[in-house]
């Protein structure tokens, strides 16, 4: 608006001055001709202007006014909502606005300052009311011309207006006059425009109006080719089935830093009311980002300015059903997993849960929890909060905390209110013994129990270090300050100890590699994490860029595009397993020219198939689509099968085979191996990943003729484990979209889960081998964890 005044100022300056030329221009043409009459014409000016200067304070300039735009929704009682008022061009919703609009006018007549200024209203939206089928929300905007000095007055004004009551519907002219089929408003709320969406001018922004029933995607303007333009203001109006919410799930999101400049908010509502917002996000967030609203409405908005452009987003959206909360309940057992709903998605606004634990009579209880983000950190904890017996906890510094509770029961609950969402908690409770709250382990001093080997090992395994202080250090490097550290860390040119005790007399240099150190041919440790073929050289022999001639895709570039037919030559490491007879049967990853990873299921025999026999296994290399062959393409035997030997056919544990092909493959760029990782490669939790394969796409389905690709994320272990009944060891890995849809299914088993490092490098993170179903909300697909069977690789094929 300062823009607006800054500008009128402006253009007044330069019409005077205009004028002023102009009339210096006829000056000086007549000059030449009538010097006589020039005399006259002087006075008559001189004359003029008097007069103008002294009539000029009985003409008061006009008010400079600017425009003042406000955001509302007005609940609606006695109207029911009909389905077409989805639909801004259908008559139902032009009749119903009309209605809307004539009653808000005349609720600003009754204020003297609004009706004053007021311009016009626009009926943006309507959706189902939560108080009954007979209930409506209206979304709106209102216009008013202020002038500078009154804007005060009018967002006063406007922030008083309530719903007219009975009585200030009046027949006697001086309230207001009750409109012949009244609507029953319960509720208004209006705001000032967020000034950002006011940049661009309100007639360029773009609106969508999307029915999230099918699942579908959004994308940023250009994504992913191109930069997203300037002066950007865009709505996408998300709305799910009666009884169902929305859910948004960010995959990509690259944005200025500057939340000033461009940014995405998401509200649980259907316009752009502050109280409602969810989420305000700009840059590049590493963490998950999903929503999910209170009722079935959504709104995505996505602004920029004219500098600074990025890649931009792309968010899935699909519909759940408002009955599958499941939050709260009876927990009785001795332990025990719970979370705020949907963790690890941002929880719903509006949402509370109760749990009522009670373990075993004589034993306490304690509650640790392994994730906190709920809400600000406030002394009352008053939005959302987590209580415990009646404490409340909010913030995000609990990561780790345990609370004891001397009681063989207690009460959590959860509450959320209605805007600005979090991650949420994921917490364990355990029954312990009153006399001994860690049994069998070391208690640290922030209560929570660690593994007796942990105490005096160096790490700091409690969070507040109180297992590492006062040891004797037998076996381990005692520092000066008296902490225990690993021998490995003595004089490996980091401060460990603290004191920098473990540096110094550093003649010797002694190198054992921690859980994710990589180390160097030459038995040195590098403290980078994933060094390897990151075009970086960090080992001095050079050995973590050595044998980089792997997990190069042809269309690396585009890799951001999901959940669809892939391109030739996209994944050079994928290949089909035929068998004969059958046809596909699984995936497998090339690791050079004539080794491949599967899954030990894969070859298993059944009762009617001899899987397990090598001589009836083909390799099909290099193909997009089934059964195409083209000058790209290779077929191999197979020489040899190595499964696994405690490959466990009950819980899948070892999931991994080996396949030795019976003649080398020529490598090309539509035949090339992924990247094995090291052991201590790390694949972090929520990064994205990629499954391929020509398996069905459903279960019980038909196998796909053409390699299908989607992304997916990884996931937690402990929540995976969580969600799928504890039945995920430590040799699996997850990964999938928890709201379900993108999964691999029945035929992918054995194929690649491929991750690329910054430098878009892919390694082989896992092997597709088992799930609950496919593409089930909340069922991750199950990988075998590569990384865990590096040093098996070797030693079976020299890798
Ligand atoms: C299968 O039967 C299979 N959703 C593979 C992966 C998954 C489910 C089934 C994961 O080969």
């Amino acid at each position: 608006m300062r823009w607006d005044t800054d500008e009128l100022d402006l253009l007044g300056s330069q019409e005077s001055l205009n004028s002023t030329q102009g009339r210096y221009t006829n000056y000086s043409l007549c000059k030449k001709r009538l010097p006589a009459a020039v005399g006259l014409l002087i006075s008559a000016f001189i004359l003029a202007l008097m007069v103008g200067l002294l009539l000029r304070p009985f003409h008061p300039p006009k008010e400079v006014t600017v425009k003042r735009t406000f955001i509302g929704s007005m609940g609606i009682n006695n109207h029911r909502f009909l389905p077409e008022y989805e639909d801004p061009s259908s008559t139902q919703f032009a009749n119903l606005s009309a209605q809307v609009g004539q009653q808000l006018k005349l609720i600003y007549s009754k204020n003297s300052v609004l009706a004053k200024y007021f311009n016009h209203n626009s009926i943006q939206a309507f959706s189902e009311g939560d108080s009954g089928d007979d209930s409506i929300v209206v979304y709106y905007e209102s216009e008013f011309d202020v002038p500078v000095p009154q804007q005060t007055s009018l967002d006063e004004a406007i922030g008083s207006v309530e719903p007219p009551t009975g009585s200030q519907w009046d027949q006697q002219g001086q309230g207001l006059q009750k409109p012949t089929d009244t609507l029953n408003i319960s509720s208004i709320t209006t705001q000032a425009i967020d000034q950002r969406l006011t940049r661009t001018p309100l007639a360029e922004r773009k609106i969508f109006n999307i029915h999230v029933r099918n699942p579908g995607r959004v994308n940023s303007p250009g994504f992913p080719g191109s930069l997203y333009p300037p002066n950007i203001n865009m709505q996408w109006r998300l709305r799910a089935d009666p009884g169902h919410r929305v859910w948004l799930e960010f995959h990509n999101l690259v944005l200025e830093n500057n939340c000033q400049h461009d940014f995405i908010k998401v509200y649980d509502s259907l316009a752009p009311i502050e109280k409602h917002a969810l989420i305000e996000q700009c840059g590049n967030p590493h963490h998950a980002l999903s929503f999910i609203s209170s009722g079935n409405i959504m709104l995505l908005t996505f602004v920029t300015n004219e500098e600074k452009n990025f890649a931009g987003f792309r968010a899935d959206y699909s519909q759940i059903p408002l009955t599958g909360l499941n939050c709260g309940g009876n927990l009785t057992g001795d332990k025990g997993l719970f979370s705020s709903p949907f963790f690890p998605s941002n929880y719903p606004p509006r949402t509370s849960c109760v749990w009522n634990i009670e373990v075993a009579n004589g034993k306490f209880v304690k509650v640790q929890f392994k994730t906190f983000f709920v809400g600000n950190q406030s002394e009352q904890c008053l939005h959302d909060y987590v209580d415990i017996n009646g404490e409340r906890l909010c913030g995000s510094r609990l990561k780790s905390r345990v609370i004891t509770i001397k009681s063989n029961k207690v009460t959590i609950k959860f509450n959320s209110e209605s805007y600005y969402v979090d991650k949420g908690f994921a917490a364990e409770y355990e029954a312990f013994n009153s006399t001994d709250s860690c049994p069998g382990r070391f208690q640290c001093s922030n209560s929570l129990c660690i593994n007796k080997t942990l105490h005096c090992d160096g790490l700091n395994d409690c969070g507040d270090n109180s297992d590492e202080i006062n040891c004797t250090c037998p076996g381990r490097f005692h520092c000066s300050n008296n902490h225990c550290i690993s021998k490995t860390l003595q004089c490996d040119g980091s401060n460990d100890c603290g004191d920098n005790s473990d540096e110094i007399n550093c003649t010797v240099v002694l190198q054992q590699c921690s859980t994710f150190n990589f180390r160097c041919r030459n038995g040195h440790c590098i403290s980078k994490l994933n060094p390897e073929c990151d075009g970086v050289q960090d080992c001095e022999d050079g050995s973590d860029e050595a044998d980089c001639e792997c997990g190069m895709s042809l269309y690396q570039s585009t890799r951001i595009v999901g959940g669809e037919a892939s391109r030739e030559g996209e994944w050079p490491w994928q290949v089909s397993l035929h068998f004969k007879g059958i046809g596909h049967v699984c995936g497998a990853s090339l690791l050079s020219d004539r080794w491949l990873l599967t899954a030990a299921h894969c070859v298993q025999d059944t009762r009617r198939y001899k899987l397990s026999r090598a001589d009836q296994w083909e390799a099909l290399l290099g193909f997009n689509v089934q059964n195409q062959t083209n000058e790209w393409t290779a077929k191999r035997g197979v020489k040899r099968i190595i499964p696994h030997y405690f490959y466990n056919k009950y819980n899948k544990d070892n999931d991994i085979a080996l396949m030795e092909l019976d003649a080398a493959v020529k490598l090309t760029q539509h035949i090339s191996p992924i990247c094995l990782p090291s052991s201590t490669y790390y694949f972090p939790s929520d990064g994205d990943a990629w499954i391929t394969g020509w398996g069905t796409t459903m279960l019980g389905g038909v196998p796909s003729t053409t390699l299908q690709k989607a992304e997916v994320k990884i996931i937690e272990l402990w929540f995976c484990s969580f969600l799928l009944n504890y039945r995920v060891t430590d040799n699996m890995l997850c990964a999938g979209v928890l709201s379900g849809g993108v999964d691999t299914c029945q035929g992918d088993s054995g194929g690649p889960l491929s991750v690329a490092n910054p430098s878009g490098r892919f390694f082989l993170a896992g092997v597709t081998s088992w799930g609950k179903g496919c593409g089930l909300i909340y069922a991750p697909g199950v990988y075998t964890r590569v990384t865990n069977y590096r040093r098996w690789i070797k030693y079976k094929s020299g890798l």
